[in-house]
């Protein structure tokens, strides 16, 4: 007998930990993990876009080729709004809530808000990007959704994930009880359970930040790099800088391997430039739930109240200890300055 268990069986494992069980959140997340797959096989052959054929033109089968977060957009929008659990969606590409208006989702208990390809500026080098997901129990009590809905604060998170389309895809999510992994087979086309019960160590030998901006940063995280750079042998400094500049791909390894990842406020983005819905919350409410931190340099990343839909906001996530002692710097040094 195989050991292997995939995630279809696994969340119906699960199901019954969840508060309201009816299986619609099982059926949910099923929907995101075959749309996962779907996006999987495209981002695997973006290297053969020059010979399929280029952005915009028809390919050889008289599609259209479309850039790949467009693609993953649509993927994600057709599996969702199909599937009957969800009644609207927010999405990085669309500048406002996608309703979703079909007779069996009217009474659908759920909204999903998603950034379908984040650091898709990484695809044409070949560099790991990713997907984000969160889901939250509607406000409004029957029909589309309304912006309301999306106005909850992680805090009410009902569950979130991330996909890695790395050297192998992943797809990694909570329910509130814990994170757990499941890598993709391509040759069964089954997400496995690899990594159950991820944990995240209290300290780690990495930070991730794009240090380009350093001349723009808060004093707070100016003073926090010079710390990771000076030696001390009792905390293991000077911690290696590791930066992707894909979120799913920095925050992925730290939350494996132990370290903290930063973006916060700069010149050009005063606010920061993740999205708290669809960016930060998600990956706060998996960092928390894996036993790490997630603020924006003050304040837990969950707590903050959305009041519009693509609001930005400065991160601070990964170990425990690394992210308090980047927080400590940013109250001693910055807190006059936001
Ligand atoms: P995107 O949603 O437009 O892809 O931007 C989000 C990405 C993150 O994945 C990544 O950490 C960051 O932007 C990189 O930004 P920068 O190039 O400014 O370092
Ligand atoms: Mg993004």
């Amino acid at each position: 007998m195989s050991k292997v268990k995939t995630l279809g069986q696994f969340i119906i494992e699960k199901q019954n930990d969840f508060p309201y069980a009816k299986g619609e959140l099982s059926r949910l997340l099923r929907d995101i993990g075959i749309a996962a797959k779907i996006v999987h096989r495209e981002v695997n052959k973006a290297g053969l876009a020059d010979i399929l054929g280029e952005v915009g033109e028809t390919n050889v089968q008289g599609e259209s080729v479309k850039k790949l977060d467009v693609f993953a957009n649509e993927q994600f929008i057709a599996a969702l709004s199909v599937g009957g659990e969800c009644c609207g969606i927010a999405s990085e590409e669309n500048e406002d809530i996608i309703p979703i208006d079909t007779p069996q989702s009217r009474n659908a208990k759920y909204v999903v808000a998603m950034d379908p390809l984040d650091g898709s500026s990484n695809i044409d080098v070949n560099v790991s990007v990713g997907t984000i997901f969160s889901i939250y129990r509607r406000v409004s009590l029957t029909g589309p959704a309304t912006h309301e809905d999306f106005q909850q604060r992680g805090t009410e998170q009902v569950a979130a994930g991330y996909i890695i389309y790395g050297s192998s895809t992943m797809l990694v999510y909570t329910t509130g009880k814990g994170v757990n992994g499941f890598t993709l087979d391509p040759s069964i086309g089954e997400f496995c359970l690899s990594h159950p019960n991820m944990k995240t160590p209290s300290n780690g030998k990495s930070y991730s930040i794009n240090e380009g901006n350093y001349v723009h940063f808060p004093d707070g995280v100016k003073k926090y790099i010079k710390y990771c750079q000076e030696e001390d042998k009792a905390t293991k400094r000077p911690y290696s800088s590791r930066y992707i500049g894909s979120a799913v791909a920095d925050i992925h390894r730290n939350l494996i391997t132990g370290g903290i990842y930063i973006y916060p406020t700069t010149a050009s983005s005063p606010k920061g430039k993740l999205r708290l819905l669809y960016e930060c919350s998600p990956l706060a409410f998996i960092i928390e739930q894996a036993g790490g931190k997630a603020t924006d340099g003050f304040q837990r990343i969950l707590e903050i109240e959305p009041k519009t839909l693509h609001q930005r906001t400065p991160f601070f996530a990964g170990s425990s200890e690394m992210v308090d002692t980047a927080c400590d710097y940013m109250k001693r040094y910055s807190a006059a300055q936001v």
